[in-house]
């Protein structure tokens, strides 16, 4: 690929940042509280539009409700613009009302999952507030023992659910479906794998895909063929992006997992040119979403850092020589297709990026930008050292 072409790709990457990855958010064990770190969504949306700033391709917030709860979303809608980003996808958080301890969509009392279907539908009437495209569903509905409750009533429960908030979407509108092995379900989660997502999307309707969070597969899983088999199904909404090494980590992506990253990035580089229509059409849709939890870091700097490893990520799977490739592959040369991908992901993207963002007029070290830029301790200063709860930031 000519540097020309290879521009006008990374001109057209976009990086979804979570706003709760800007709050003070931890382990189960201790929150520490981050000097500076939001309090509130319109603080969140200040340093999503800090990183957008600074990276170019980051346009975009994603919004977890409660969480973000407002009583006017055009106001937010307009104040997120004013800042120079839009709101991205929403995320229906159905895992903390106190009601939920058997579930929420898959509860045992149709009471509960009423409940539960009534948030997620004032979801989708947020969706159309804000214009957002992604109604992102992840449900944290599980079993922590055997017997405790008939796995097949729950899967008829949960795709129960999934086919009204899809009939309820409007037009343009895409639900994707976020699996995950386990946790806070320690027997049986009711989204468990790839293929009960696939299995619940094809059954519920052309908007349905699913959306795969890098932290949610069991250790060594083989992440990106699942990528490969859900584009190649039509199937594939979006990512979390996150590093992992034990289980959901939600560490700062491209850490643990530069390989695996670069390895997922290739698969959609082929599928956006792929020969067959609904493949192209499913790559170029897909919706590149961090979802991190930063307890230790600084949260911008986190953030910032986790984009620019999307970027170099990108890039590097750009430069694959897909014609050396496919030859080594057609030929059955086992090591010269493997140092084919090898030698693209070897490659030091740092100067070819630094020039692209000259070009732009964006900051060649984006890092070091924002370090020398004071927001940090501007913020620190402003905002002070909000309280931090244990876990997951409780709404209040
Ligand atoms: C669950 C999850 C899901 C939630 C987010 C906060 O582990 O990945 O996407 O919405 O974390
Ligand atoms: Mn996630
Ligand atoms: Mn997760």
């Amino acid at each position: 690929m000519n540097t020309e072409a290879l521009f006008s790709a990374l001109d057209r990457q976009r990086i979804e940042t979570p706003s709760w990855g800007y709050g003070n958010s931890g382990t189960r064990f201790k929150t520490f509280a981050a000097p500076g770190a939001a309090r509130d969504v319109y603080e969140k949306i200040e340093d999503a539009a800090e990183v957008h700033r600074l990276s170019g391709i980051a346009p975009s917030v994603a919004l977890h409700i409660p969480w973000d709860a407002v009583s006017d979303y055009g106001e937010l809608r307009a104040f997120a613009e004013s800042r120079g980003v839009t709101l991205g996808a929403i995320n229906p958080n159905v895992f903390q009302d106190d009601r939920y301890r058997l579930g929420s969509v898959t509860h045992p009392d149709p009471a509960v999952r009423e409940q539960a279907l009534a948030h997620l539908l004032a979801c989708v009437e947020i969706l159309r507030q804000t214009g957002s495209r992604d109604l992102s569903l992840w449900f944290a509905d599980g079993t922590n023992y055997a017997g405790q409750d008939d796995l097949r009533a729950r899967k008829r429960r949960l795709r129960d659910a999934l086919a009204r908030v899809h009939d309820a979407l409007p037009d343009g509108a895409r639900l994707l479906l976020e699996y995950k092995l386990f946790e806070p379900a320690f027997y049986a989660t009711d989204a468990f794998d790839w293929g009960a997502a696939l299995a619940h999307c094809v059954a519920v309707g052309e908007r349905a895909q699913v959306l795969v969070d890098l932290g949610h597969h069991a250790p060594g899983v083989n992440i990106e063929q699942i990528v490969a088999f859900l584009l190649d199904e039509g199937r594939l909404g979006g990512f979390h992006f996150n590093a992992r090494r034990y289980a959901d980590d939600d560490l700062i992506v491209g850490t643990a997992n530069p390989f695996e990253l670069f390895c997922i990035y290739a698969e959609l580089v082929s599928a956006e040119t792929a020969a067959d229509p609904l493949v192209r059409d499913t790559a170029r849709a897909v919706a590149y979403m961090i979802d991190q939890s930063h307890n230790i870091e600084p949260k911008v700097e986190a953030m910032l850092q986790s984009v620019l490893n999307c970027q170099e990520a990108y890039a590097k799977a750009l430069l694959i020589d897909r014609e050396r490739l496919e030859e080594a592959q057609q030929a059955g040369d086992v090591l010269e297709a493997h140092r084919t991908l090898t030698d693209a992901f070897r490659t030091d993207v740092r100067p070819l990026l630094a020039e692209w963002r000259r070009a732009r007029g964006l900051p060649e070290d984006p890092i070091r930008a924002h370090r020398v830029s004071g927001y940090a301790e501007r913020v620190a200063r402003e905002r002070g050292v909000a309280a931090a709860s244990g876990g997951f930031p409780v709404h209040s």
